[in-house]
């Protein structure tokens, strides 16, 4: 407040300032470093030099679609259907549905074990492989409709998308492509129109749906060929039906983090190269190493905003099995994943299979209450609140956005130099001693995933010490390292693709786990 009274040169200031910051998201472009429109894919041409390339991905940004998703940050995955009842992984389509009756199925218990743990959304097997719906389709026999649950009248997709709305949890669907029941699978243009007509069902019969989740599993149908996809009559269909909803996995907007154990990368980049154009629909191969670093980027004909998710099972399946009940991942290592992922620049989908009776089983969701409880506690307060901030290094003519929006609380807000800074010391004057070990980081990813090499270091009283070091941090990136008592903090952008855009900087002190 003291920096509010002022001469007349600081009113002119302020007045500077605040016009900057209401006209700074129309003037955005001019400060992304060379005046064009930020786009989420954008092609490599064979003039550009390498410099300009990574100029170009610096300034690839998500979608709005793409946006709100990575907000939600920890979904869950929802394995459930004929396999729950047969004990099997894969069914074969052969199953009869007589067998689906989950007596005490109750959407709101699911919903309420996942909000505990914090999870903002929700994905539920509609159909797996086996071709088992979950809601009464009218395109086939093989579905709730035939099973004495509810008498053949429940619905389980339904009852999930409201207790969804009820809970104030996303509802998403996982739609296999890969029917081993359908017998017009394999005659390729019959089976697309069947596969869209359940599609079309799911997408206009349940209210908004966030997310369609797509494997890519392929296979022969009785008449001995094999499946061709249309993917783009897929895609075209739930833009039309659902715009706002993310295409994942064997899709456009989030792309498969390339394992199922919860792995994460230590860099995890959101702007990946493509070599052939994205219209083309080839999202198959995303399990190498590094998918996104200058090197990659060389060869690369297109950029693309194509962030990733984390999905893993919280048993060693996808759905339930009774002699799996003792088999759940501990809370360490349900930690550990979460840290690597929503702290490592990707989203946690976590698999949580409802039993026979159609209920989150007690263990899970005694685990999964623990877990949401110590990531409550763990990031109730920012230790970092209200210190005071300077920036090295910065070419002070071009700054407009404060540096107090990195610790404002809100990932709207964020502060950036001009175009030129890539590398830059921000050191956090505290106003006492702190003890923390984690940092949390978050970069304005509206404008694009620009950090490349950071590290932190702690103020030890004679010298700086390095607590941490990492390469991108994107979204949100989470830092874990021994305790460290002390008021001053400096953190060191070491490269960065275009000026670093930071919506928040957070130290927190967090609980230790066995
Ligand atoms: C795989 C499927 O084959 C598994 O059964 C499971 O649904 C997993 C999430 O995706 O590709
Ligand atoms: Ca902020």
């Amino acid at each position: 407040m003291a920096d509010l009274i002022v001469g007349m040169r600081g009113l002119i200031r302020i007045w500077i300032a605040l016009a900057a910051l209401t006209s700074g998201l129309i003037s955005f472009a001019a400060c992304t470093g060379n005046g064009d429109r930020p786009e989420n894919r954008i092609k490599i041409l064979a003039s550009d030099t390498l410099e300009d390339i990574i100029h170009k991905a610096a300034r690839v940004t998500p979608t709005p679609r793409q946006m709100a998703w990575q907000r939600l940050e920890f979904q869950a995955f929802v394995h459930f259907g004929i396999n729950t009842f047969t004990n099997l992984e894969w069914g074969d389509g052969t199953e009869d549905p007589g067998l689906f009756d989950p007596r005490e199925f109750d959407a709101d218990q699911w919903i309420r074990v996942f909000a505990a743990a914090g999870m903002r959304g929700v994905i539920l097997t509609a159909k797996h492989h086996d071709g088992f719906c979950l809601w009464p389709s009218r395109h086939t026999e093989h579905s709730v409709k035939n099973s004495p649950w509810k008498g053949g009248k429940g619905d389980v997709v339904r009852e999930v998308a409201e207790a969804c709305r009820r809970g104030g949890l996303k509802f998403g669907i996982y739609l296999s492509p890969w029917d081993r029941h359908e017998p017009s699978y394999g005659d390729s243009p019959r089976y697309n129109r069947h596969f869209k007509k359940q599609l079309h069902e799911l997408l206009t019969g349940y209210g908004p749906v966030s997310e369609v989740w797509f494997d890519g599993a392929c296979g022969e149908g009785p008449n001995g060929k094999r499946q061709v996809y249309d993917w783009g009559g897929y895609y075209a269909l739930v833009r039309r039906l659902q715009p706002a909803a993310v295409i994942s996995i064997r899709g456009p907007d989030v792309r498969w983090c390339g394992n199922e154990a919860g792995h994460t990368r230590p860099s995890e980049w959101s702007v990946i190269p493509l070599a052939v154009d994205p219209s083309r629909h080839d999202w198959t191969d995303m399990t190498a190493e590094d998918l996104g670093s200058r090197a990659k980027l060389e060869d690369a004909s297109y950029l693309v905003w194509y962030p990733a998710q984390v999905n893993t099972s919280i048993r060693p399946g996808w759905f339930y099995h009774p002699e799996e009940d003792d088999k759940i991942k501990t809370l360490g290592h349900l930690r550990d994943i979460y840290f690597t992922s929503v702290g490592g620049n990707a989203q946690f989908l976590l698999n949580l299979p409802p039993d026979r009776r159609g209920l989150i089983h007690e263990n899970d969701a005694a685990r999964l209450r623990e877990f949401g409880r110590r990531l409550r506690n763990d990031f109730t307060r920012n230790l970092a609140e209200g210190a005071a901030v300077t920036a090295s290094a910065v070419h002070l003519k071009g700054q407009f956005l404060p540096l107090r929006n990195m610790l404002d609380g809100d990932t709207s807000t964020y502060w950036m130099p001009d175009a030129e800074t890539k590398t830059v010391d921000l050191t956090f004057e505290l106003a006492r001693d702190v003890i923390f070990n984690c940092a949390a980081l978050q970069e304005a990813i509206e404008v694009g995933q620009r950090i490349e090499d950071f590290s932190l270091e702690i103020w030890d009283g004679g010298e700086w010490r390095e607590a941490a070091q990492a390469s991108v941090v994107g979204y949100r990136r989470l830092l874990r390292f021994d305790s460290a008592t002390t008021r001053r903090v400096r953190l060191r952008i070491r490269a960065s693709r275009l000026s670093p855009a930071l919506a928040e900087f957070g130290l927190y002190r967090i609980s230790s786990l066995p």
